[in-house]
């Protein structure tokens, strides 16, 4: 082999026997890249014929996709462009430097946005839409855009040129307590409801939700409920990001189900937070791979138009082996270190390729452009990727971390970067030309050209014919009636008799609500592979599944009454077995109230222990969101769910609940009570508007379901309602029950009864959490107006006059009733000022039992509230303490057992 050979063939281009293949190749391609394809398909089944393994590559060689002869010029003023994107940059950096002058350690980045601003401007410039026009010239919402979480101060900064955010907004950016308008750090619509829509700065929270957006948009579109539209999904994805496994776990639905409505653009700046996201790798090759692996379209966008006439120079392959001999590591050095640096340590290397650049000045070299830096290369995959047919697009930018910030430009600690010096203000106002005095730059001061200069007419004439700003957030107030209580009137009135769980009483319901003529196709029943558990048959026989390729095949149940019906208009979600995948669809359907403008109704049922503890920052988001729906925790309780033991049984979903400020939760024993809550749900966040969901336990342990006793709604919606008086005499204790325990808690009462003469009241508690919600809010009125007449706490009116200790005992943790304590104080002398309240939970890991033996291993069976209830008493001295003891054997507890919380 001649020099030439080994280094083509190291470059990957073999030996010069294959080198003339490849030269036929390469005449054959000439003719059409068509025959290409034909003869490497034929070649594939000869290879395979002959028994030649074919070696597969899911990379492709480190240079753009888009070669420049296939580029198409671009259409926009780039000169405007590039003042517009200078002015954004600097605004950005100002905002964030100019807060943390004022106020240190208040933060802000000012790297990430430097990296993605031509990403974002050539979309803003060419590709965003704001809205779509119906066929029928309706007016229907535009593109869907998923912002990069730390690159916010680029977008206030386009927001503030736009005219629509002002001085104030951006002196208050990290503000928000102000009397004036402040700008929270990410996107929050919670904060911000009229801009933000998707909050994404947790990472790996955007890209999921993305691709499950772009999911729900094709279920809303073959249902019939939204026009089709060429709307898109963007998603601007970090390439640190990538490693969260909720950025990559679910890309493989993007190609199955044919998303070329989802674009990710994933700005591979080659840093993360701490340093190199792969330093002794490639993270564009491997994101490549990964991507073409899943079924995705690929579009790499390395190197920007100045490297090309190099390339086009570079015949015998010198320059591409240069590049691909390097590592993450290495890139990041060289933009570091700059030009004399790169043309040493890189060009240096190789004779040729010094040769190459001779002519190029050290300035030159440092500037040599990224892709992702690149207007021309951008516009070309963008358009492409908007154009691609059948599966989703990936856009793989190389980009540069602290793109133009001088000293901090592609260091390792660029992420944390907040502030310039003076040199590096003057620096970079001298570097993007922006027009403002020294003395402002060293100050910061944010510049907005006039309104009628040419490259802000240029910018906002851009904009209105992309049909407005972005983002906005808008929830119109749609038209919406819920159904009345008497729309339930078969669950109010009890099973008659027969035993059923609350989860089948739901199922129920559900069907019932998926026929409601006006909002049963609003319903969106979301499951992740645990339809059968929940009795969910019925369901899929009614409304389908959803299956955008229809059923093309016969399922094998097809004669039976509740076969497996798959549609292509199914109303149902049957996700598979992801949690995250099924709440990035309850997240979707949840807020398309405002993104697609109808009042969706998710309902999303799961195993409650693999709810909030599993996908519980996915639910913040949903919440920040101002989403809405029903989140269903089936085979909830730590003793009402048997068999599965540890880690299926949950005790503590409510207390995780109780966490997130918008969440409404409920543990209904019945379905009546059940039923109020839906109907008021339903009410409430739809026809009253009000940005909050719901969380309901369902159990299925199945029990007679009473009727409604007269006048309970109020105490249903509230928390806490008498639901069984003691049979004769004034009750001197108050049992406490929620959920199924509740029965435990009533037979209980008979037998305080029956065996010791002990009247006691039954009340059920379904919501521990609303309860303290109402008495944290009354307390604070109280305090903050310490000269009004006290209010008292819902939990207390309700109690008022009830007498004796409260023993409270329910299928979750004993901090779950203990949230109400400090209004369950006593006022009685003689208990010793102890608190009124005894609680029994289920504490401590679960076990596979059957529920007799789980009720008493937790000590929440009626033995154990009737024990308790005793003991109370015996040190209140209203009983012997012996006799209690005594009691305790006869009831059979254990007295020396192991303490379940730690068992
Ligand atoms: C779930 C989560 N973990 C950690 C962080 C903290 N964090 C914020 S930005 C960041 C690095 C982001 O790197 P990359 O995705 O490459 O984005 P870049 O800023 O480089 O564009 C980290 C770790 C976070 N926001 N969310
Ligand atoms: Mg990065």
């Amino acid at each position: 082999m001649t020099m030439k050979d080994e280094a083509v063939a190291a470059s990957g281009d073999f030996s010069a026997e294959v080198a003339e293949w490849v030269e036929a190749f390469d005449q054959v391609v000439a003719g059409g890249k068509e025959h290409g394809v034909e003869l490497l398909e034929a070649l594939r089944l000869r290879g395979r014929e002959t028994g030649v393994v074919i070696p597969y590559r899911l990379s492709t060689r480190f240079r753009n996709t888009i070669t420049p002869e296939e580029e198409l010029p671009y259409p926009g003023n780039r000169e405007m462009e590039q003042r517009i994107k200078a002015l954004i940059r600097w605004n950005a950096m100002a905002m964030v430097h100019g807060q943390n002058k004022k106020d240190p350690g208040i933060g802000g980045h000012i790297s990430t946005y430097s990296s993605l601003a031509t990403l974002l401007e050539v979309g803003y410039s060419h590709f965003f839409r704001a809205k779509y026009t119906g066929a029928d010239g309706s007016e229907l919402p535009g593109d869907f855009i998923y912002f990069q979480g730390h690159a916010s101060p680029g977008v206030y900064a386009r927001a503030y040129l736009e005219g629509r955010l002002n001085d104030d907004h951006l002196k208050n950016f990290r503000h928000e307590l102000r009397d004036k308008p402040g700008l929270s750090s990410y996107p929050h619509p919670w904060l911000m409801p009229d801009f933000w829509n998707f909050p994404t700065v947790s990472m790996g929270i955007g890209p999921l939700n993305a691709i499950y957006q772009a999911r729900f948009m094709r279920y809303l579109e073959n249902r019939g409920l939204i026009e089709k539209t060429p709307r898109k999904i963007w998603a601007f994805v970090g390439d640190g990001e990538t490693d969260e496994v909720e950025t990559l776990g679910a890309i493989s639905l993007g190609a199955r189900e044919k998303l070329d409505n989802l674009i990710f653009v994933v700005n591979c700046n080659l840093q993360r937070l701490d340093g190199p996201v792969r330093g002794n790798k490639r993270i564009i090759d491997e994101l490549e791979g990964v991507f073409t692996g899943a079924g995705w379209n690929v579009i790499k966008v390395i190197w920007g138009s100045d490297w090309d006439p190099l390339f086009a120079r570079d015949t015998n392959g010198w320059l591409l082996r240069r590049m691909e001999e390097c590592v993450d590591g290495d890139l990041q050095t060289y933009k570091a270190k700059g030009g004399a640096y790169i043309r040493q340590h890189f060009f240096g290397k190789y004779p040729e390729l010094l040769e190459m650049v001779k002519d190029y000045s050290d300035e030159q070299l440092t500037n040599l452009h990224r892709g992702g830096h690149d207007p021309i290369k951008v516009y070309n995959a963008y358009k492409r990727a908007v154009e691609h047919k059948g599966v989703p697009t990936v856009v793989l930018a190389m980009t540069v971390k602290g793109y133009g910030l001088a000293s901090a430009q592609s260091r390792n600690a660029t992420h944390s970067e907040k502030k310039l010096t003076d040199e590096g203000l003057a620096a970079f106002v001298k570097r993007f030309n922006i027009p403002i005095p020294e003395e402002s730059a060293k100050l910061a001061t944010p510049y907005r050209p006039a309104q009628d200069s040419p490259e802000m007419l240029y910018m906002q004439q851009r904009r209105s014919e992309l049909g407005g700003y972005m983002p906005t957030r808008s929830f119109p107030t749609v038209e919406f009636k819920a159904p009345g209580l008497d729309y339930f009137s078969e669950w109010m009135a009890g099973s008659g008799g027969r035993a059923v769980s609350t989860t089948m009483g739901y199922i129920s319901i559900l069907r019932h609500l998926l026929k409601h003529p006006a909002i049963g196709k609003q319903v969106v029943p979301i499951v992740p592979d645990e339809g059968r558990t929940f009795g969910l048959e019925s369901v899929i026989r009614q409304v389908g599944i959803y299956a955008p390729e229809g059923q093309r095949y016969t399922p094998h149940d097809k004669e039976m009454l509740l076969f497996y019906r798959e549609e292509q208009d199914g109303q149902i979600l049957e996700e598979g077995i992801t949690e995250a995948g099924s709440m990035a669809s309850f997240t979707a359907a949840g807020q398309a109230y405002s993104t697609y403008k109808i009042p969706m109704i998710p309902f999303y049922m799961y195993y409650s222990m693999f709810g909030f503890q599993r996908i519980g920052d996915l639910v913040w988001a949903f919440a920040d969101a101002r989403c809405k729906g029903f989140l269903m925790g089936g085979t909830a309780g730590r003793t009402t769910m048997l068999g599965e033991g540890l880690q299926h049984q949950d005790g503590h979903s409510h207390l995780l609940a109780s966490t997130f400020p918008t969440c409404v939760s409920y543990d209904p024993a019945y379905m009546y009570e059940m039923a109020v809550v839906l109907q008021d749900g339903i009410h409430r966040m739809y026809e009253k508007g009000d940005d909050c969901f719901y969380y309901l336990t369902m159990y299925n342990e199945d029990y007679p379901m009473p009727a409604m006793p007269e006048g309970a709604a109020e105490g249903i919606l509230k928390g806490i309602y008498k639901i069984r008086a003691a049979a004769s005499g004034e009750a001197t204790v108050q049992l406490f029950g929620s959920g199924a325990i509740l029965n435990e808690v009533l037979r209980a009462q008979e037998i305080l009864a029956e065996k010791y003469q002990i009247a006691a009241d039954v009340w059920s508690v379904t919501s521990y959490t609303e309860l303290r919600r109402e008495a944290i809010a009354t307390e604070r009125w109280n305090r903050l107006h310490p000269a009004e007449a006290e209010k008292k706490t819902y939990i207390e009116t309700a109690l008022s006059g009830a007498k004796g200790p409260i023993i409270a005992a329910s299928d979750y943790m004993k901090s779950l009733p203990d949230v109400l304590a400090p209004w369950l104080q006593s006022n009685d002398p003689n208990d010793g000022g102890r608190c009124r309240l005894v609680t029994l939970g289920t504490d401590g890991f679960g076990r596979s039992d059957n529920r007799a033996h789980l009720r008493r291993h937790f000590e929440v069976n009626a033995e154990s509230v009737v024990g308790a209830t005793l003991s109370r008493l015996a040190r209140e001295g209203k009983i012997k303490g012996k006799k209690a003891q005594a009691a305790l054997a006869d009831l059979g507890i254990d007295t020396e057992a192991k303490d379940p919380a730690r068992a």
